[in-house]
């Protein structure tokens, strides 16, 4: 019986630390995460989805120095991306590639989330960017 408790414990412990959407800063290893997209012309482009309620990917990995642009869609309603520490703030209409471009200077770890509201998990849609 005691066993069983223990074992409960750890499971929910170890579920606790993969749920991305409770994750913070200090808990996301940039090493464990390889590049994201693929380089064309000097530029590194990434897909993200966007739908109620996530990003795919929700980490996005890029080189500190590399030129970004992402191709956001979105998969059902009008979402937003918003970056606020790179000053991004981007409408995602249904239907059309939203383009995002900048300059990923900073090496760290930066949080994004849905800007625009869309039903009641709207606040858990978030992802991390890590620049590395
Ligand atoms: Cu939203």
């Amino acid at each position: 019986m005691k066993k069983i408790f223990v074992l409960l414990i750890l499971l929910t412990a170890i579920l606790g630390c993969t749920s991305r959407e409770s994750m913070t800063k200090e808990e996301i290893s940039p090493m464990y995460y390889s590049l994201s997209g693929k380089v064309e012309n000097g530029v590194r482009i990434i897909d993200v989805e966007a739908y109620k309620f996530g990003f795919n990917p929700d980490i996005i990995v890029v080189n500190a120095g590399d030129k970004v642009r992402l191709r956001l869609t979105s998969l059902d309603v009008v979402h937003g991306f918003k970056l606020e520490e790179i000053g991004i703030n981007k409408r995602i209409e249904p239907g059309k590639d939203n383009i995002v471009e900048f300059y990923a200077n900073e090496i760290g770890t930066y949080e994004f989330r849905c800007s625009v509201f869309c039903g009641p998990g709207h606040m858990k849609m978030k992802g991390w960017l890590i620049v590395k």
